[in-house]
């Protein structure tokens, strides 16, 4: 090797070294999700009564996006997306109520191999179980912590006001507005691991605003010329946002805030029989794949990283959480289950892009869709080849399908949209897996009012007001013909 040619090389690695010795330490993150909260519900995006000041302000912070989207239009299935990166069918969680599949891999076991302290703190819903939220057992083997969470405190489904939640299999009743409950947990686990060296990933999935629609009187004073329902589920919106406030103000006094990737976000659409509008101007609510069903308010915050804060219009998802974290940390491929449908944002966090190679993809209840950039190609029904195709940058309302009037665009989109759908088919068989078949102890979705495993505790259950109608005897229900 020639002299010169070796000194610019040993220059280059002792730099390379400079720069690793200078990195920032592992950031601490913290990824929220809202519980049916749609596009328009926040306050930076233009609802006429509902404040949200917390989610403002971090949105003021941070890296906003217009065009965020949840992995599908309902619970489940785009929580199995944070978890997997994967489109959710391929996951198995097929419906709100569907286990994640124990052989898909996951992100919170990603990070725990890579030296993090994880935890989950609230809804959990992927293991199998339909139903108002119940304490999840420790013998569950669907629970968090077979997933990857070193500690949990989580219930099966949605949860209210002076909620039941599971630490690890032990029942423990809490007082108080479920938001603000589970972000105290979330900060007492933060305070615990703040000195020690590892980085620590909470997971943050709140019940609200969700039905059953409770929220403190105060809460819902702003809302006393609507609707009871309405008074009742903006009120928790209220408490949520507050609850957001009381997340960043607790990392900041921990000294915590400047390193923590924050990601907020939710799990599907807005709710349709709630006024005014959840979705804003939006077409179709929550199990819709338009785009009511499925854009909801997305916000990351990363104050030692993203230091100019920013409004994208950059197309992204709940799909993009697991490769874009996986990607900060420099994690291999081999952490995530391919194909991954979800892409970095890294990128953006330091400048914004003006199109999105991967497309985002979705498939759900025999319906799919297929976002590339401007376009939007939806096949209602997986059943017939009839598409619609919009342009959302001109139609956000999406009110006129341009099939016809693109053929070109049409026929580029349908022709990736069919054959995604056909790689979403051979993971839904299992040709993702290393026994190329789904393991046939994969519960069915079912409801654990009825489960032996849930029997022995049904007793101490039935005694609390939240799941009363759920086990209430249904012998005075008239029988149908
Ligand atoms: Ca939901």
């Amino acid at each position: 090797m020639r002299p010169l040619l070796l000194a610019s090389l040993l220059l280059f690695q002792a730099a390379s070294c400079l720069h690793a010795a200078a990195a920032p330490p592992r950031p601490h993150i913290v990824l929220v999700m809202a519980d049916d909260m749609g596009w328009g519900e926040t306050g930076y995006n233009g609802h006429p009564l509902l404040k949200t000041p917390h989610l403002d302000a971090m949105a003021a912070a941070g890296l906003r996006f217009d065009r965020f989207y949840a992995g599908a239009p309902n619970c489940s299935p785009t929580r199995a997306t944070v978890m997997t990166g994967r489109n959710n069918d391929r996951a198995g969680v097929e419906n709100h109520g569907f286990a994640l599949r124990r052989q898909e891999k996951t992100l919170p076991r990603a990070l725990r191999d890579a030296g993090y302290t994880t935890a989950h703190f609230g809804k959990w819903h992927l293991n199998g179980f339909r139903g108002p939220g119940a304490p999840i057992l420790a013998t569950d083997d669907h629970n968090p912590g077979e997933f990857g969470f070193d500690e949990w405190l989580s219930a099966t489904n949605f949860f209210d006001r002076n909620p039941l939640l599971s630490r690890r299999g032990k029942f423990e009743a809490f007082t108080g507005d479920s938001s603000e409950i589970i972000v105290a947990e979330a900060l007492k686990f933060l305070a615990r691991h703040r000195t020690g060296s590892k980085p620590t990933f909470s997971v943050i999935w709140y019940g609200s605003p969700h039905s059953p629609f409770d929220a403190d009187e105060p809460d819902r004073a702003a809302f006393a010329s609507l609707a009871n329902l309405s008074q009742h589920h903006y009120g928790e919106l209220v408490a949520l946002d507050r609850s957001v406030g009381t997340l960043r103000r607790g990392l900041r006094d921990l000294g915590l805030a400047d390193n923590t990737l924050l990601w907020f976000c939710s799990d599907n659409g807005g709710l349709p029989e709630i006024s005014p509008s959840t979705v804003g101007n939006l077409r179709g609510f929550k199990n819709t794949i338009y785009e009511g069903g499925l854009r909801v308010p997305g916000i990351i915050e990363w104050p030692a990283v993203i230091t100019q804060p920013r409004i994208t219009r950059y197309p992204a998802g709940t799909i993009d959480i697991f490769p874009t974290l996986a990607d900060i940390l420099g994690l291999p491929a081999s952490v995530m289950l391919a194909p991954v449908d979800g892409s970095s944002l890294r990128p953006l966090f330091t400048a914004d892009l003006a199109t999105r190679t991967k497309p985002l993809a979705f498939h759900h209840q025999r319906r799919a869709a297929w976002i590339d950039n401007r376009y939007k190609l939806i096949q209602p029904t997986l059943a017939e080849e009839k598409f619609e195709l919009y342009d959302l940058d001109a139609d956000p309302a999406e009110s006129h399908d341009l099939a016809a009037a693109q053929p070109e665009v049409f026929a580029r989109l349908r022709t990736a949209l069919l054959a995604w759908n056909a790689s979403v088919a051979a993971s839904v068989a299992g040709q993702d897996y290393p026994e190329r078949r789904v393991s046939p102890t994969e519960p069915p979705s079912r409801d654990w009012t009825t489960a032996p495993e849930y029997q022995p505790h049904l007793a101490q259950l039935a005694t609390r007001p939240e799941y009363q109608s759920a086990l209430a005897p249904k012998a005075g229900k008239k029988k149908k013909p």
